[in-house]
Formats: structure tokens, C-alpha cells, sequence
């Protein structure tokens, strides 16, 4: 499913964020330090080679809402640009935190001049965001964002199961642009 703000696409998909073939940039939910570590990170790390972990080293830490790119090797994009979320409960105001990722990560995509950019659903799994408030903010967020942006084309976010995937679909179908 799809809309359109600006001259940019949004869309969502099922899927591995590590399979995203025809995007310029994957989003890592990643921890401060950068290292990989289970789902969304560890994934990403896996698949890269582990040349990807020497990149990610002078870079960290970064803290919850912050953003750093790094090429992708062993992946089939050219960036993978790393998102510290908040921890849900913990980093406060956890809504503008999860909001500053999605902001800076499409800053640094412009940046570069990519075209196409994927997230993952950040910090609605080890970082427990209840996934409806989660979707809802990186959606307002991003369309938010289109505004500012030229050269990014298309933003997908990838989910990675079906319920996950409905929560995005009624958050994008009600959402002014
Ligand atoms: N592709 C797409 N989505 C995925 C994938 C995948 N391969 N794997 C998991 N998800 P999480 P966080 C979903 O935990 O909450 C790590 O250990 C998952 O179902 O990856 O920001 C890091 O090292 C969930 O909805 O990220 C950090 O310490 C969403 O992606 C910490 O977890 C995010 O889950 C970051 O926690």
C-alpha cells in the first residue's frame, strides 16, 4: 500500500528489512553501541560482511534518537544508516525521540542524495513501543518530513508480519497529507 506526499512515496511492506534489493539506503534499529544484536540489528550485521562492524566502531555511541550512515557492505544497498530508538518507559519523551530517528535518518538520506530509503518498525521489538503509538508516530513523522525532502523518492517501512503490517495500513489509510 502506498500514498503520495509531495513528489515522495510512502509505502509498506512485509518483509526482511536485510532483502530490500531496490533501495538506496536500509534503516538499522540499532543499539548505542552500534554492535550487532538481535533482531533488526543482528539481521543487518549478519548479512553484511564484518567489515560493516569495523564502519559502525569510531562512529558509536550515539544516543536514543540519533542517526549515522555507513556504507553496506555485503548488502544489496549502498547505505545502512543506523537509528538509536528510544527504550520504551526509559528514554524520555520517548515520542520525540522515535520521532528524531525518522527525521534524522531521512536528513541523512537527503544528505547523500538517495532516492530510496527502507525502515524497519524501530523500537517496537526489544525496545517494547506498543506498535499502534509506534506506527503512528513514524508515519506523522515521515510524511511530516516529505516536505523538506528533494531528493528521496520512495520510503518504505517493512514490517515483518502481517499484524504488524495491518496496524501501518489503518495508521497511513487515516492520515492527512
Ligand atoms: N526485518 C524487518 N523487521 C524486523 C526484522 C527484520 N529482519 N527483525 C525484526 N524485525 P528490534 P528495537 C522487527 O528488536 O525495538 C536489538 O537487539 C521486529 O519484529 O530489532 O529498536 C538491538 O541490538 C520489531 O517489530 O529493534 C538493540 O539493542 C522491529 O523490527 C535493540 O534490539 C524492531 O525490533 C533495538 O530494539
Amino acid at each position: 500500500m502506498k500514498i503520495t506526499s509531495k513528489h515522495t512515496a510512502v509505502e509498506i511492506a512485509i518483509g526482511d528489512i536485510t532483502n530490500q534489493t531496490d533501495m538506496d539506503a536500509i534503516v538499522n534499529a540499532a543499539n548505542a553501541e552500534l554492535r550487532t544484536g538481535g533482531g533488526v540489528a543482528g539481521a543487518i550485521h549478519r548479512k553484511g560482511d564484518p567489515e560493516l562492524t569495523e564502519l559502525t566502531r569510531p562512529l558509536a555511541p550515539i544516543n536514543p534518537g540519533d542517526a549515522v550512515i555507513t556504507e553496506a557492505p555485503g548488502l544489496p544497498n549502498k547505505y545502512v544508516i543506523h537509528c538509536l530508538g528510544p527504550v520504551y518507559g526509559s528514554d524520555e519523551p520517548s515520542d520525540t525521540l522515535l520521532a528524531k530517528c525518522y527525521k534524522n535518518a531521512l536528513y541523512l538520506a537527503e544528505k547523500h542524495e538517495l532516492k530510496s530509503i527502507a525502515f524497519p518498525a524501530i523500537s517496537t521489538g526489544a525496545f517494547g513501543y506498543p506498535m499502534p503509538d509506534a506506527a503512528r508516530i513514524a508515519i506523522e513523522s515521515i510524511i511530516f518530513e516529505t516536505h523538506e525532502l528533494d531528493s528521496v523518492e520512495t520510503i518504505r517501512i517493512v514490517l515483518f508480519d502481517e499484524k504488524s503490517f495491518k496496524i501501518h495500513k489503518d495508521v497511513l489509510e487515516q492520515v492527512e497529507v
